[in-house]
């Protein structure tokens, strides 16, 4: 018997919170992890040494974007998604049904696959459950996810039945096309909606398909809290315990806290990078938004207590000049506050995995935000 050089191990768990490890060829992923999305190639806003040097150990690609610009064979050519932007650690790239439904016009989703029209140029292109694996190995990607169709919340029955079965079939697809390639993965995604008993049909049909990672998609797309938190906790019991579960898309802080107690082992969000894009920043004391005129006269930083220079060793007047002029060090400096606090956030909930005292961290993390520094 061969061992891929793709594994997962729990090395601990602390109630359904676990603490977990990926390893593959380009590193390792410590889980609970959170991936920074670079939707195009770039982490916006952020050097790649400084994303690295954050501890994140992975980030996220996506199809939808690449293979419209600058396009998936041209990246193949130049080397692949990793040498072209140089980012060397494993890359996960999601499968482009999801974005092609939330930017492309003209969508039209058939057996086939999707068709539809670039944001760019309005040109039109056809994505199959084939072609999309095809597309993330010419980007070279460690681990890709299937063609899955998302439906937003809230929706009828009968709609998120037929997104959900039509995903399955397309889970098959993509296995057959993905084939066996050891040290690399194709994950399933759990779609149904707000629908337990859908949820429940999904995760044991993939399940059934014994693949190497689970995601859960169809989540915060409209739906309150609880409702996410209630899919994860039907969910997550049926998929396998030695197979990561990444929860597509989410979230906030605290979104993350009440997920990985659920059992999610990774997260990926723009939340960090767009928000500090747009004032907003992520502290120890909750969020702090930026544009507000009270930080105009604050000599204070955003946490003095924090070892990354943006959160550290800028007043908040400064950073609120910035905002309000619309200076690109605005941008980058509170995305590099945002990730460096998710990233902290995500080693703390790891220590405290190991620590045998998640649900005590969790509330002390929750206790600050509601606190507040002032
Ligand atoms: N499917 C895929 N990507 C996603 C989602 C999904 O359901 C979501 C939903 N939160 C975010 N990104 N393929």
């Amino acid at each position: 018997m061969t061992t891929d050089t793709f594994q997962f191990r729990v090395l601990a768990t602390d109630g359904n919170a676990r603490r977990g490890e990926i390893t593959m060829p380009r590193g390792t992923i410590r889980t609970p992890a959170f991936m920074p999305v670079g939707t195009g190639g770039t982490v916006k806003a952020m050097y790649m040494d400084q994303v690295r040097e954050l501890g994140a150990d992975i980030i996220l690609g996506n199809t939808y974007h690449l293979m419209l610009r600058p396009g998936a064979e041209r990246v193949a050519r130049l080397g692949g998604l990793h040498e072209f932007a140089r980012w060397p650690g494993p890359i996960l790239t999601d499968s482009g049904g999801f974005q092609v439904m939330s930017l492309a016009s003209l969508r039209k989703i058939t057996e086939e696959g999707v068709k539809f029209r670039s944001h760019i140029d309005g040109k039109v292109f056809e994505m199959s459950p084939e072609r999309s694996i095809e597309i993330q190995g010419l980007l070279d990607s460690d681990i890709q996810m299937q063609l899955d169709e998302c439906v937003k919340l809230p929706a009828k029955d009968r709609k998120i039945e037929q997104a959900m079965e039509l995903s399955l079939r397309w889970a098959e697809r993509c296995k057959v096309a993905f084939g066996d390639q050891p040290g690399k993965a194709m994950f399933g995604i759990v779609q149904g909606g707000d629908k337990p008993k859908l949820r429940e049909r999904s995760a044991e049909a993939l399940k059934a398909l014994d693949l190497k990672g689970y995601a859960v998609g169809g989540l915060a797309v409209g739906e309150p809290q609880e409702v996410m938190l209630e899919m994860l906790e039907i969910t997550c019991p049926i998929l396998p315990a030695d197979k990561p579960r990444y929860l597509m898309g989410v979230g906030t802080p605290d979104d993350i806290l009440k997920s990985v107690a659920r059992g999610i082992d990774m997260f990926d969000c723009v939340m960090p990078t767009r928000a500090g894009r747009h004032g907003l920043a992520f502290t120890r004391f909750g969020k702090i938004n930026l544009k507000n005129a009270r930080h105009a006269d604050d000599p204070r930083p955003l946490d003095p207590e924090s070892d990354c220079p943006a959160s550290r060793d800028y007043s908040r007047a400064y950073l609120h000049h910035l905002v309000k002029s619309n200076e690109l060090l605005g941008a980058m400096l509170l995305t590099w506050n945002n990730l460096a606090y998710y990233q902290r956030l995500m080693q703390d909930i790891r220590d405290a995995i190991e620590a045998g005292r998640f649900a005590d961290r969790a509330a002390e993390i929750q206790e600050g935000w509601a606190r507040g520094d002032l």
